[in-house]
């Protein structure tokens, strides 16, 4: 593919081969996991919704490099990349978007609604911004439990018009709730842009109505993600309440699989493909750096590829849950001896 070119060339000083092949790693999965998503899709092996994120890989990468164990995160239902970047299994993923027993939820959660205890991942969630208030509360926990984790709390430029996003602002200010509020304004609410739906010439702007400080970041670019992310991270272990990261990042597929895409023109999406994309510029700095050959890069595309593949063999070897389930996971099983919820 014919390449204009970018503004990235060297990687800079600070930043090592070592880093810079981990985010070129985990992005790529992400793309190519998600190619094979759509595929799958479209051979009827998905059913339901399936909300890709090619494009946006640099966001949740670059974040994903700021966080430690015990940091949790939520998003909304664009969420296989997240799954990825913070080390869930892609065999578990995709036999959630099979609806096979191998899922992340058995199978009976499907695209928007995954979980991880071991990870930290609490959805995937479909309704727009429910997750805000959500990641808010989880937050709270760490605070009240008194140790300096944070949460990633993941949602889209038009969720960021939703009511409950500034009731949330209001109370993690006032408690100090060690909360990174994420805005991935892809410039697209389904067919709405960002330009059609919204008066403020800034998103992370609107947290100042509320004392939260914030600011805007490329999100085409993963170290500028990384290094945004670590001034909004050391921020909340500090005790000093939630910070706002604005993250100018782009979709390339539709909103959802069945998305006609009229309200934006193939040249519009083909520039940023050609001109931005983040994968291809970690790439650029790998290669002008003399960090990675061709072959190496090469190799690393194959073993991404063979965890692809193996991950959609195993989604389509598992077998559907059993009809039994039906009736399991629908209220808490086994809890405590006289722990709150049994009692109540
Ligand atoms: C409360 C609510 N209203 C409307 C919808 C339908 N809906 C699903 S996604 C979406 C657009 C959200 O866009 P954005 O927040 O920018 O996230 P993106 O899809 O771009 O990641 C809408 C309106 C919904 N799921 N929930
Ligand atoms: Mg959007």
């Amino acid at each position: 593919m014919a390449r204009k070119p970018s503004s990235a060339k060297d990687a800079p000083a600070n930043v090592s081969k070592d880093e810079l092949l981990k985010y070129y790693r985990d992005m790529l999965l992400i793309r190519r996991f998600e190619e094979k998503a759509g595929q799958l899709y479209g051979m009827g092996l998905i059913g339901g919704f399936c909300h890709l994120y090619i494009g946006q890989e640099a966001v949740v990468v670059g974040l994903e490099a700021c966080a430690k164990e015990g940091d949790k995160r939520i998003t909304s239902y664009r969420d296989h990349g997240h799954m990825l970047a913070c080390g869930m299994e892609a065999r578990g993923v995709m036999a959630e978007l099979t609806g096979r027993e191998g899922g992340y939820s058995k199978g009976k959660g499907g695209s928007m609604h995954m979980f991880s205890r071991e990870k930290h991942f609490y959805g995937g969630h479909g309704i727009v911004a429910a997750q805000v208030p959500l990641g808010a509360g989880l937050a709270f926990a760490d605070k009240y439990l008194g140790n300096d984790n944070v949460t990633f709390t993941y949602f889209g430029d038009g969720a960021a018009n939703q009511g409950q996003v500034y009731e949330t602002y209001n109370m993690a200010e006032l408690w100090d709730l060690p909360v990174v509020f994420v805005i991935e304004n892809n410039q697209y609410a389904m067919g709405t842009s960002v330009k059609r739906s919204t008066k403020s010439v800034s998103l992370f702007g609107r947290g100042e109505a509320f004392g939260i400080p914030g600011e805007q970041v490329d999100g085409m670019d993963v170290l500028a993600v990384k290094a945004a992310g670590e001034k909004a991270v050391a921020h909340c272990r500090a005790g000093k309440g939630p910070y706002i990261l604005e993250v100018m990042t782009y979709r390339y597929r539709g909103h959802s699989m069945s998305d006609p895409a009229k309200y934006r023109t193939r040249d519009e999406v083909q520039k940023m493909r050609d001109e931005r994309d983040p994968i291809e510029n970690v790439r650029e700095m790998l290669l002008t750096g003399n960090h990675a050959s061709e072959d190496e890069l090469k190799a690393l595309d194959k073993e991404i590829k063979d965890i692809v593949n193996d991950s959609a063999e195993f989604a389509k070897e598992s077998p559907e849950p059993a009809l039994e389930e039906l009736w399991t996971d629908i209220y808490a099983e086994n809890l405590p001896q006289g722990s709150a919820t049994e009692n109540a």
